[in-house]
């Protein structure tokens, strides 16, 4: 057994100098959608990844086979999915969150490519702007937690290939 994963990240556990990353982010409630992806790239700056692209689609559903289609690719380490469903007079809500949840967890198991979850699921406006502003800023958070886990898996790749050649 080698290096063990801990419980609060160190600075190396957030160095995305090396990292490619992606971030796809859904229009549908625009203005929060911008908060989020400025949160995003201002974490994903300060660890230093290197341009990260920026993908824009029609809303949250639509977010899953985008993520899925750049995991496949092969050319990210991980991938933000940042967007704002916010909850209407009927059901559709519901579909919605239960279809870009999913199917971002479906990107992060069949593909083995880190996608963070940064979509907000909130019952009102003000519960988003809560959520996207300068201090509380979820998609930061989903910045840094791609970027952790972009490096905790590759820690973890690394482990096994070297397993295998002992
Ligand atoms: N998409 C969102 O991203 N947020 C929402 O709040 C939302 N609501 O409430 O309807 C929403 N709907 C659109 C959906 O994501 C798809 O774009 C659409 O169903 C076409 O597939």
């Amino acid at each position: 057994m080698g290096e063990r994963s801990h419980e609060k990240p160190r600075p190396e556990d957030l160095e995305a100098g090396d990292l490619r990353i992606a971030v796809v982010v859904s229009r549908f409630n625009l203005e929060i959608s911008r908060r989020l992806l400025r949160g995003a790239l201002q974490a994903l700056e300060e660890h230093g990844a290197p341009d990260p692209e920026v993908i824009w689609v029609p809303g949250a559903v639509e977010i899953p086979l985008a993520a899925l289609t750049l995991a496949e690719s092969g050319e990210v380490d991980a991938i933000v999915a940042l967007g704002c469903v916010i909850n209407g007079e009927t059901a559709h809500f519901q579909y919605v969150c239960e279809q870009v949840s999913a199917g971002i967890q479906h990107v992060n198991l069949d593909t083995g490519v880190p996608c963070a979850f940064g979509v907000l699921t909130t019952f009102d406006r003000e519960q988003a702007l809560a959520r996207s502003g300068p201090k509380n800023n979820k998609g930061a958070e989903a910045a840094e937690t791609a970027i952790e886990m972009a490096n905790l898996i590759r820690r973890l790749q690394d482990r096994t290939e070297e397993d295998e050649e002992d």
